[in-house]
């Protein structure tokens, strides 16, 4: 397992349309990829990674909404210094996507704060049908129809957009995209 780079604007590759894993594909190097897809989005930390992020232009998706677990005892914050502080533990849910395809997006829309790991420190909001269905196959290569809805049915549609090289400022007004960006260079040159 490794941590790789995620790539980020305006790195061009992130505009380019992932191929479908073909069936002779679903072998050890998906399963490598998919195992260091999850070390890196966790990482991050992020709650989605397409495989486009880490360069790689294949239709792979991971999700994980790390949902805290209301069961858990908080855990303590700083495991080292020793903060006092505590916080809740997250439940590992993750969630693996190969050649996903949207069948039928609801009409009523959504709209949630969406940021990306590949346009980072910049948060806007994005509208998007509020559930979807959604078909895809397994790191075993068996296909799985399912309905999400809330988070999950925000976060795929931002994945499956990777898939097709768009980013969630692709969906804003020119104006609030380039006030992103803009935005984006400033904390650079800062950093
Ligand atoms: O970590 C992420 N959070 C997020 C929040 C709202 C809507 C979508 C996302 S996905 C993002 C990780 C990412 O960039 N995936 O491509
Ligand atoms: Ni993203």
């Amino acid at each position: 397992m490794a941590i790789r780079e995620i790539l980020e604007v305006p790195d061009p590759r992130l505009k380019v349309v992932s191929e479908p894993v073909s069936e002779d594909e679903f072998n050890d190097e998906l399963k490598t990829l998919v195992e260091d897809m999850y070390e890196t989005m966790y990482d991050a930390p992020g709650i989605g990674l397409a495989a486009i992020q880490v360069g790689v232009p294949k239709r792979v998706l991971v999700i994980d909404l790390q949902p805290e677990d209301p069961d858990a005892e908080p855990e303590d914050c700083c495991s080292d210094s020793g903060c006092g502080e505590k916080r809740p533990v997250l439940k590992k849910e993750p969630r693996t996507f190969i050649n996903p395809v949207i069948v039928d997006p609801a009409e009523e829309l959504s709209t949630y704060q969406e940021g990306c790991l590949s346009v980072p420190e910049i948060y806007a909001d994005v509208d998007r049908p509020a559930t979807c269905t959604v078909k895809y196959q397994d790191l075993d290569g068996n296909h799985h129809e399912e309905t999400l809805e809330g988070l999950m049915a925000t976060c795929i549609q931002h994945e499956m957009d990777h898939l097709e090289g768009i980013l969630f400022i692709d969906h804003l007004s020119r104006l609030k995209r380039q006030m992103a960006l803009k935005k984006l260079k400033k904390i650079r040159q800062a950093a």
